[in-house]
């Protein structure tokens, strides 16, 4: 089912040329790894290394070799080396991993002494290219390889977990599937007199048609959850001095770390945490509090927090529903000048349990009473916010979902092609046919199978050199 395409051969067209890049991050840490991909992978690594047992590499032995990267003489590390021979392996090719010391020095050494043997430095993501290109992975499972390394929250990598055993591919599948047989009946219709069309174009295939674009546009509905899921949100508190923003984000993050005073403008700076909502990664940011300030600190703390409420997901303003004041409303229509949606926290419920919810509130789009102090409500402030942020729950099972822009659009492109098919039921067959055809070519994009070379250029050089 995967597309299968040609790996990029070397200038002169005699296949793919063998890579090699350091594969573990930079610093010092336990080992580093070496890795090299293609046909002269073994070959490259066999002319530098010195097994300890005196053995030469035996590629034939589904083992780990211990020995020594000796160049022109020069013992540059003690490792282990592992060869994977094509097509068992990541890229389908050879591959040979070298386990070094995990250190700049050593694994830099290795790697040139590999250059050397005419190997060339991979470009970022090509093992995984190759593994896409050699039809290892579909282009979604490529894809989740990123979304699993960048994985902030554990929803966000049972996400990834699902792309990489192919729920949105199999899904893509089989929407395309249904389109192309119901193309092979447009298409026959073509050839036949006007009179004996209704028994190709039926009402069967209208259901199809129509069954196909429901489960697009439920697929869509998966990408705003998809997108925050990878990217993560960003939420602003907003509110007077003193009404306990400071507090709350503390109790959000279960951990004390703004300061808290009975002083009004305590908080100057722009304090952020990430904490996980809904499964969203969500970097919450505590301002100082809106005022008319005389002090110059705390009036760039204050140009600071409008900004950083400009760029929100949502919005948290909190009020103090023991001592509710007159320019609360006014705080409220300042924010309701930024884009993103607002739940009002009546603060200190502690104190006056049966305040009042003040009839400007019905321009929030939520309102939660808390309590700070005692901890009361932020679960039901955090689903006030989960909801705001991708509406209703988290997806219980391995449902397909859209995470990447491009796939969002591409899908959007072929649900617009299946609008106009189902906008037009008595169109002649060709004009059918060409809905389809776009539809299934939109489709094909988010697989892989007709994704243009310049997005698949751009999907692949977003992953890290080595990956
Ligand atoms: N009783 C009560 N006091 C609170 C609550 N939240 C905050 N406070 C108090 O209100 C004062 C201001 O709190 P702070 O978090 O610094 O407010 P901020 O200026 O909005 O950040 C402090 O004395 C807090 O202890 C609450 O829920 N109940
Ligand atoms: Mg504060």
């Amino acid at each position: 089912m995967t597309a299968t395409r040609d790996p990029q051969g070397d200038p002169q067209g005699s296949g793919p040329d063998t890579i090699v890049a350091i594969s573990t991050p930079p610093g010092e840490g336990a080992i580093g790894i070496v890795r090299l991909s293609g046909p002269e992978a073994v070959a490259a690594v066999t002319s530098l290394f010195a097994s300890s047992s005196g053995k030469r590499i035996d590629v034939s032995a589904r083992r780990v070799f211990h020995g020594e990267i000796v160049d022109d003489g020069e013992v540059l590390d003690e490792v282990l080396v592992h060869v994977m021979r094509a097509p068992h392996s990541y890229t389908r090719e050879d591959v040979v991993e070298i386990n070094c010391h995990g250190g700049a020095g050593p694994v830099r050494a290795v790697l040139e002494a590999v250059l050397r043997r005419g190997v060339r430095l991979a470009e970022p993501g090509e093992f995984t290219k190759r593994a896409f290109l050699n039809g290892r992975l579909d282009l979604p499972q490529a894809e989740a390889v990123l979304d699993r390394i960048r994985a902030q929250t554990r929803a966000a990598l049972h996400a990834a977990a699902d792309a990489a055993h192919g729920a949105l591919s199999k899904a893509i599948h089989a929407m395309n599937a249904a389109l192309v047989e119901a193309l092979a009946r447009v298409e026959a219709a073509v050839d036949f007199p006007e009179e004996d069309l209704p028994e190709l174009v039926d009402e069967a295939l209208w259901d199809g048609i129509r069954d196909v674009h429901a489960r697009m546009e439920a697929l869509l509905a998966t990408s705003e959850r998809g997108r925050l899921l990878r990217e993560g949100a960003r939420i602003g508190i907003a509110g007077r001095p003193n009404v306990g923003k400071s507090s709350l984000f503390n109790a959000l993050l279960r951990d004390a770390r703004a300061i808290v005073t009975e002083h009004a403008g305590t908080t100057r700076d722009l304090i952020e945490e990430v904490i996980t909502i809904n499964g969203i990664p969500v970097r919450l940011t505590d301002t100082a509090g809106l005022r008319d300030a005389s002090n110059e600190i705390e009036r760039l703390g204050i140009a600071a927090a409008r900004e950083a409420l400009r760029n929100a997901h949502a919005m948290l303003l909190v009020i103090d529903a023991a001592e509710p004041r007159p320019e609360d409303p006014a705080l409220l229509d300042e924010l309701m000048t930024f884009e993103a949606p607002i739940v009002l926290a009546l603060n200190k419920s502690d104190l006056r349990p049966d305040a009042p919810i003040p009839p400007w509130a019905d321009a929030c789009d939520s309102v939660v009473r808390v309590s700070a102090l005692r901890g009361d409500g932020l679960t039901e402030l955090e689903d006030a916010l989960g909801r705001l942020l991708v509406g209703g729950a988290a997806p219980e099972g391995h449902e397909a979902m859209v995470t990447q822009a491009h796939q969002r659009d591409s899908l959007r492109r072929a649900a617009e092609a299946m609008d106009r098919l189902l906008a037009n039921p008595h169109a002649s067959p060709e004009f059918l046919s060409i809905d389809l055809r776009d539809a299934i070519a939109a489709l094909g994009e988010i697989t892989g199978e007709t994704t243009p070379d310049d997005v698949l250029g751009r999907i692949f050089s977003s992953f890290c050199i080595g990956k």
